[in-house]
């Protein structure tokens, strides 16, 4: 059976651990992604409509607040391009205002780019777009080589599913390369109330759940895992204090289950959690200490109707 030796390694370090945990960065999976984009069109996941809103309403004054020349060629780079879908809004109003740019979005699956491009480029067909498949770094570092003004979005609350000091650090490096003009476009969801958090995260229609219990799926498939994931609830809770939605799974019965592929063993005491996954929440203060060793600070700040979420404008 052919395994990805890192997947193992990770998984089995996380069940080995106390308490145990998984790395959600495992959630996309072919199945995964399929269920994210359900995630992203249910009614309690406010996350995706409200940065929507302030793409389709704001894109004007967001790109006014980069205060770029017309006529100097500038690189609009996406970390994790996604589909998209609220990308598009800022690109139509650059094009729009006859700004001279390429967009380039960066992933590390090509099956990704390959559908966005197809998609924006029969939707912009003036569009400049240089896909770059790989490592964000590694491609941030090569494109730092020439002294073109960069604008980089990181979109989405992808950050949230860092822990603060893993964050901190994945900020530092992004903005390493940053010279004067360039700007960190930081889309994150921030704090509210309880209820509004925890549904988001907990759906009555049981999708988050199907997320959650995929990756034990997923290791049944390809680690040759026994998890039997009917023996497994979805048990999300928001820390108020800490600021975080955490996602669980309880083990159901005292149980075993057995890796086929390096004949190892993991217990599972009745009531057993494992820690999925972090969805932080932000506020000014979180960010700002989140930037104390990065050299980037605020210049701005753009929230939807409700509040719900905010895209930071960040530079040196
Ligand atoms: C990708 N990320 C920002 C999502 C989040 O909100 O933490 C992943 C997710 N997990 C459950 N629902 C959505």
């Amino acid at each position: 059976m052919e395994y990805n030796a890192q997947f193992l390694e990770d998984t089995q370090n996380g069940l080995s651990d106390s308490p145990k945990r998984l790395p959600s960065r495992y959630f996309y999976d072919k199945i995964g992604d399929k269920i994210f984009q359900e995630i992203m069109a249910m009614p309690e996941y406010y996350l995706t409509n409200s940065e929507t809103e302030i793409f389709k309403i704001q894109a004007k004054e967001i790109i006014n607040s980069w205060k770029i020349d017309k006529d100097i060629p500038f690189e609009l780079i996406e970390l994790g391009a996604g589909d998209g879908t609220k990308t598009i809004f800022l690109l139509e109003e650059l094009l729009h205002q006859n700004y001279n740019f390429s967009y380039l979005p960066i992933d590390i699956s090509q099956n990704v780019l390959d559908d966005l491009v197809n998609n924006l480029s029969e939707k912009l067909p003036d569009l400049k777009i240089e896909p770059k498949q790989g490592d964000y770094f590694m491609i941030l570092d090569e494109l730092s080589q020439d002294d073109k003004q960069k604008i980089v979005l990181f979109i989405g609350s992808n950050l949230g599913n860092l822990e603060d000091k893993i964050a901190a650090e994945f900020l530092k490096n992004v903005t390493a390369s940053f010279r004067n003009k360039d700007k960190l476009l930081l889309g994150v969801d921030l704090k509210k109330d309880f209820k509004t958090i925890l549904q988001a995260y907990n759906d009555e229609s049981k999708i988050t759940a199907r997320f959650n219990l995929n990756l034990l799926q997923r290791m049944n498939n390809e680690l040759g895992a026994n998890f039997i994931v009917e023996n497994f609830l979805h048990d999300p809770e928001y820390d108020e204090e800490e600021g975080a939605a955490k996602s669980y799974l309880k083990s159901l019965t005292n149980q075993s289950v057995h890796f086929s592929i390096n004949d190892k063993v993991f217990h599972f005491e009745k009531d057993e959690k494992i820690l999925m996954e972090i969805s932080r929440k932000y506020d000014d203060d979180v960010l700002n200490n989140l930037l104390i060793d990065s050299g980037v600070q605020i210049k701005a700040k753009f929230v939807d109707s409700r509040s719900y979420f905010a895209d930071y404008i960040l530079e040196k």
